[in-house]
């Protein structure tokens, strides 16, 4: 059996990417394929209610601090997020380590020492770059609710995001409509599906 691929959709605050997560999940299990989906930050765990505490402004922890909870955050998921991927199941993941170091540095920290904590980190085979400006992603519901939703950070996480950017990562323009958009991320996951398929029929084939 093939790995599973890591498919992983980034990007702003409300920029789609927990509907596109949820839709791709559900098309892909429709399609066959063994598909779960993973979130960070994972809010269930003791350092994730912890995070929540601080998102939600009930508790106040150094930017340095929360920083290395949201990667501990992801370290804790790792053994079990790659026994998955190598049992062949298929993970689709709400925010990673890009957010991470987004939000950190632009919140002031040095994009050097915020990327330092992740390394090491399970790779995403396809990340999915959800793209929304500012301007229209704080005309979606519930912006402003946590700590984070505000116009002038957000700004700058983006900005952080685009320099962060990969040229193989897939850009997707988040101002389309949900429907548009899924279209364009489940073409894009079923190619990268299929890729690992091959590679693994073509690897018993020699
Ligand atoms: P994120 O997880 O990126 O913060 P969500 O998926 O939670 O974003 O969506 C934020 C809000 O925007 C929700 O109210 C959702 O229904 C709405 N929304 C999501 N995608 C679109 C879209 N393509 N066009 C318009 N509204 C959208
Ligand atoms: N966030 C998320 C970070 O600051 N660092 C991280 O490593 C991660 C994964 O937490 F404002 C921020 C980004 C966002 C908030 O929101 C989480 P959602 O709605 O749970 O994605
Ligand atoms: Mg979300």
């Amino acid at each position: 059996m093939a790995r599973g691929r890591f498919i992983l959709l980034e990007g702003c605050d409300r920029a789609g990417k927990s509907t596109q997560c949820a839709m791709l999940v559900k098309a892909l299990q429709e399609r066959g394929h063994s598909v779960e989906l993973c979130k960070f930050p994972e809010r269930t765990t003791t350092i994730g209610q912890m995070i929540h505490a601080y998102l939600t402004n009930s508790k106040e922890l150094d930017d340095k601090a929360i920083h290395l909870l949201f990667s501990a955050n992801r370290w804790e998921a790792m053994q079990a997020m790659k026994r998955k991927l190598e049992q062949g199941t298929h993970l689709v993941v709400d925010r990673y380590a890009y957010s991470g170091v987004a939000f950190s540095t632009a919140k002031g920290l040095d994009l050097k020492w915020c990327m330092n904590p992740d390394k090491g980190l399970v790779r995403p085979d396809l990340t999915l770059f959800l793209d929304l400006p500012t301007a229209e992603a704080e005309r979606r519901g519930g912006f402003g609710e946590e700590r984070y939703e505000k116009r002038e950070l957000q700004e700058k996480v983006r900005e952080v995001f685009l320099r962060l950017k990969a040229k193989e990562w897939v850009v997707v323009d988040a101002r389309k409509s949900i429907e548009a958009m899924h279209q364009e991320i489940l073409n894009e996951a079923e190619q990268k599906i299929r890729e690992g398929e091959q590679a693994k029929e073509d690897a018993l084939l020699e």
